[in-house]
């Protein structure tokens, strides 16, 4: 298995990958605060800033991505994470599923993809479905010698009716979902911040050696989000997956030069902020 340091959706042992499956999970509502964000060739163009190890897409947008590329003779643009499985709002279900829309075979040999993506959520009364998909997802993915980033998002009535729990971003159920990647053969983890560094720290003790990253969130403002990114990266974290924060600003290029700062170059949010 080849070392995930030599993938490109890692640099200086970190990532900042760009979560664009949006239109898929939560649908067109999350457009709304930046109506050009419903063009998928707007957010293309967004990943092509330096500070983007890898752009994370649904199988058709993967498809348009590569159109795009193509048709515009584009060589820098960011390297493709297919995500292999999502779900939509629409849908009424008795607990949380995410099928697979691709294979990994597709993903590699069509797309091109460098690395692959798969929602967990450990806790439904659908995990262990979602294991075996899992297992054949992560043993296709070993074979192309490509990682395999897991968003690992505890939920579901396993969670919702054990006492023990106060829900899905209870650090203990956070940390369980971080170690659950490890168990089961993930390269790195994204994980929700449970909300303080000690919560992420929780995490790290369980995570071994694999990579984790934090899940981005709703939008807030360009000191507040730095700082929860800086926050993690101080107890261990390796970067950041984010969509909204991104791609709901008007023009992300600032964010994205003071990320580049904070979690490539070890710079402070105050001193990322200043440059
Ligand atoms: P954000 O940075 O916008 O939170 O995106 C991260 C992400 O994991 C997306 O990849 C995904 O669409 C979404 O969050 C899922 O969030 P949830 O299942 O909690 O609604």
């Amino acid at each position: 298995m080849k070392d995930v340091e030599d993938s490109r959706i890692i640099r200086n042992g970190n990532s900042l990958i760009l979560a664009y499956d949006h239109g898929t999970e939560h649908g067109p509502v999350d457009f709304e605060p930046m109506p050009k964000s419903a063009d998928p060739t707007h957010v293309f163009e967004v990943g092509r800033h330096d500070a983007v190890t890898a752009i994370a897409l649904q199988k058709g947008n993967a498809e348009y991505y590569r159109q795009w590329e193509q048709e515009k003779g584009i060589e820098d643009g960011a390297p493709l994470l297919v995500k292999i499985n999502g779900n939509s709002n629409l849908a009424k279900r008795e607990d949380y599923y995410s099928p697979k829309q691709c294979s990994v075979k597709y993903a590699v040999e069509e797309l091109d993809a460098e690395a692959i993506g798969y929602t967990m959520y450990a806790g439904s009364i659908h995990e262990d479905k979602m294991w075996e998909d899992f297992r054949e997802v992560q043993e296709q993915a070993r074979r192309y010698d490509i990682p395999v980033v897991m968003w690992s998002y505890p939920r579901g009535k396993g969670i919702q009716e054990n006492p023990d729990y106060s829900g899905q971003k209870d650090p203990e159920v956070v940390a369980y979902g971080a170690r659950l990647g490890l168990e089961l053969g993930a390269d790195m983890v994204k994980c929700k911040y449970p909300g303080t560094p000690k919560d992420w720290n929780r995490l790290e003790e369980v995570a071994g050696d694999m990579k984790t990253v934090m899940s981005g969130g709703s939008k807030r403002s360009d000191k507040a989000f730095l700082k929860d990114v800086h926050a993690t990266i101080a107890e261990g974290a390796n970067g950041l997956a984010v969509g909204r924060n991104i791609f709901q600003r008007e023009d992300p290029s600032n964010l994205l030069d003071s990320l580049e700062k904070v979690i490539f170059e070890a710079e402070t949010p105050e001193e990322a902020l200043k440059d």
